[in-house]
């Protein structure tokens, strides 16, 4: 199995902790999407990270969808979304939230760093930092306890904690220190852990 793509993606991280988490050996291809934009392209027509080669040889892109995979891998004894019912929903719901916050996160990332300073439209930047933090505060009222969705660790955990995570890193104004005391307990949590240690991003 392959993984392309760098940690530095909180797509990819989420991706690489559950490969982690379920003890799949694979081989990291760290692409970028901005830098090795042709070499990703071999992966993803799309040229975006994360891609996916299964053992079969079938290539897959999009998290969502190579999570989709690696569940179905691990079997639902041990799948980080339970399989069916009020659980699943609850999960995916704060899934869909984490990712939701992260892609209006992004948004605001590439409008200030791809566009020149005078074609930035403030109004529409503010508008998406404003929806980034509306998904983290409605990640921290789920007031972890001391995982998102109960006791065990869900995808729920995996994806928020790579969303903080690369918040906290790339764009430290949508999430400060101190504003949300639950996510950062959260994310000292799993980081502990092996799975989320090593996909620490580096650089
Ligand atoms: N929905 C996709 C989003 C992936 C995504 O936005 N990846 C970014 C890196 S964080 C990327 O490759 N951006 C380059 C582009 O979209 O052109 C997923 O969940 O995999």
């Amino acid at each position: 199995m392959i993984l392309v793509g760098r940690f530095q993606s909180p797509f990819v991280r989420r991706a690489a902790v559950t490969l982690k988490h379920y003890g799949l050996n694979f081989e990291h291809k760290a692409l970028s999407s901005m830098t090795d934009k042709d070499a990703v392209k071999t992966f993803n027509p799309l040229g975006r990270v994360p891609a996916f080669v299964t053992d079969e040889g079938d290539t897959i892109v999009d998290s969502a969808v190579i999570l989709d995979h690696l569940d179905e891998l691990a079997g639902p004894s041990k799948s980080l979304t339970p399989p069916k019912g009020k659980e699943r929903r609850k999960v995916l719901h704060a899934v869909a939230v984490a990712v939701g916050a992260c892609e209006k996160a992004v948004g605001g990332l590439y409008e200030k760093n791809r566009r020149p300073a005078e074609k930035v439209h403030q109004p529409w930047l503010d508008q998406l930092d404003g929806q980034a933090k509306d998904g983290l505060d409605a990640l921290e009222a789920m007031n972890p306890s001391p995982f998102l969705c109960g006791s065990k660790l869900t995808q729920a955990d995996v994806t928020a904690v790579c969303v903080f995570d690369f918040m906290r890193g790339q764009l430290p104004h949508l999430a400060p220190a101190g504003r949300y005391p639950k996510l950062e307990a959260l994310s000292k949590r799993c980081n502990e852990m092996p799975a989320f240690a090593e996909t620490v991003p580096k650089g």
